[in-house]
């Protein structure tokens, strides 16, 4: 596809379009010095190099030929909103940007500052029309997961179809049949986009694509954190897989994935390692990482670290559970499974959020990680008060933990390096330490 046509989508779905290529470009810079300067990079990686390139080209064509065809084109915020449906409609299912500090500027003309930035950056990039998936949905899904979210949606849809699907905030079994009912509208909105009742082998289809995505994110996981000795592939680059799993055609993205896996083998058999067998391997644990906010990843992998796995939405929160197709039978059991999977989430908008700490501290010495850090978006309440409760564990578990609390500006990037620093020298101490200890 020539990059005419691409233009000429991106015209037709009324992008800022000269907007957009300035981001674009800034955005495709700090890739490239990011990303592609790494040495011994897997070469499965180069199809997520071009994805980088594309994502806001040719993967929106595609789209647009996916809505061409009457099937739709659903903008998201959230892992809650179930995209086994919009798949099994033959549709695209897509997070829309907001990991970027560009369009905040913008939104604070409507949003107070002191909300999350992730919630200023996408509205901002509705504001500005430079996210060509925004503008690309037939609609876009909100949750009630957080108040500055639900309360945006309001604002939100002046500018764009917006609706909203309620989420409990705990998860009783009146919250459950609640959260079935909103599981059904959504099918219906789908249902109203394609025109005609959306059939069980549908969907059926729908959760079977979406398992096999989550299993080969489930596979890279493993292979990037499980080896203490061999790291086959870098943090960044893991988590922009992971990033590109909520743009990308699923059944291409899954294929590629198994492609980087079956290298990543490859790779841990011959010892093929992208950093030294002593760097302190570090877990994260917290709020999303939207793309492009890749903040973190390069303090701490410039600083002599590696992060081998995200607790987060944007990582293992997000394909940690399948749904069970084992129960299906019919549309109603097919529903059940779906709430079934999708109440496993467990962010920190619900109350109690048992299990997640308990999940943290196996995750860890699965991994046999060296530390972690909790990090938060700046005014996400929700993720910040749940630290105290996290890190007490922690505490008691012995594991180091680092708290880093941020947004997308690049003001706190030297200050974060700094404590990035300290933390990972005060890991190498203590293993230095146990070391001279276990020879005595
Ligand atoms: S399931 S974490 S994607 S709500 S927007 S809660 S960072 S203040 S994104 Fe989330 Fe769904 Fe939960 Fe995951 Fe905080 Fe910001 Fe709210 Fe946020």
């Amino acid at each position: 596809m020539s990059s005419c046509t691409s233009k000429q989508v991106l015209e037709k779905i009324n992008v800022d379009v000269k907007r957009h290529s300035k981001m674009m470009k800034a955005a495709y810079g700090a890739y490239e010095n990011l990303f592609m300067s790494q040495k011994n990079r897997p070469k499965a990686m180069e199809y997520f190099d071009w994805f980088m390139k594309e994502f806001q080209g040719e993967r929106i064509v595609e789209i647009d030929k996916v809505k061409q065809q009457g099937k739709p084109a659903i903008g998201t915020f959230c892992i809650f909103v179930p995209e086994e449906i919009v798949v099994g409609a033959g549709g695209a299912c897509f997070g829309l940007c907001g990991g970027s500090q560009m369009p905040i500027a913008d939104a604070e003309t409507e949003l107070p500052r002191n909300i999350c930035p992730l919630i200023k950056s996408a509205h901002g990039f509705k504001l500005q029309r430079t996210c060509a998936f925004t503008q690309s949905s037939d609609f876009i899904y909100g949750e009630t997961t957080c108040e500055a979210k639900k309360k945006t949606w309001e604002i939100l849809n002046k500018h764009h179809k917006t609706h909203v699907m309620y989420i409990p905030h705990m998860k009783r079994e009146q919250d459950l049949k609640t959260w079935k009912n909103e599981v059904k509208e959504f099918k219906k909105h789908i249902e109203e986009v394609i025109g005609r009742d959306l059939s069980y082998e549908e969907m059926v289809e729908g959760i079977e694509i979406i398992n096999r995505k989550r299993d080969a994110l489930l596979r890279l996981d493993k292979l990037r954190g499980f080896n203490k000795e061999v790291m086959p592939i870098s943090g960044k680059d893991a988590l922009f897989v992971v990033q590109a799993s909520f743009i990308d055609e699923p059944v291409r993205f899954t294929e590629k994935v198994n492609l980087l896996c079956d290298e990543l083998e490859e790779r841990l058999s011959n010892n093929v390692s992208v950093y030294e067998k002593d760097t302190p391997r570090l877990m994260v644990l917290g709020t999303p990482f939207a793309l492009p906010n890749w903040k973190l990843h390069a303090a701490v992998e410039d600083s002599g670290g590696v992060i081998i796995n995200e607790e987060s939405c944007i990582g293992h929160r997000y394909y940690k559970d399948n749904v069970n197709l084992e129960n299906i039978k019919d549309e109603e059991s097919l529903m059940d499974e779906l709430v079934d999977r999708y109440s496993k989430v467990d962010c920190a908008c619900f109350t109690p959020n048992e299990g997640r700490v308990e999940k943290i501290i196996q995750m860890y010495k699965d991994r046999k990680a060296d530390g972690v850090i909790y990090y938060t978006l700046s005014f996400c309440h929700t993720y910040n008060v749940e630290s105290f409760l996290v890190k007490e564990k922690l505490a008691e578990a012995g594991i180091p933990c680092l708290t880093i609390e941020s947004d997308y500006s690049a003001e706190d990037v030297g200050q974060i390096k700094t404590r990035v620093e300290a933390f990972l020298e005060s890991i190498s101490f203590q293993q230095k330490a146990k070391k001279f200890q276990e020879g005595l």
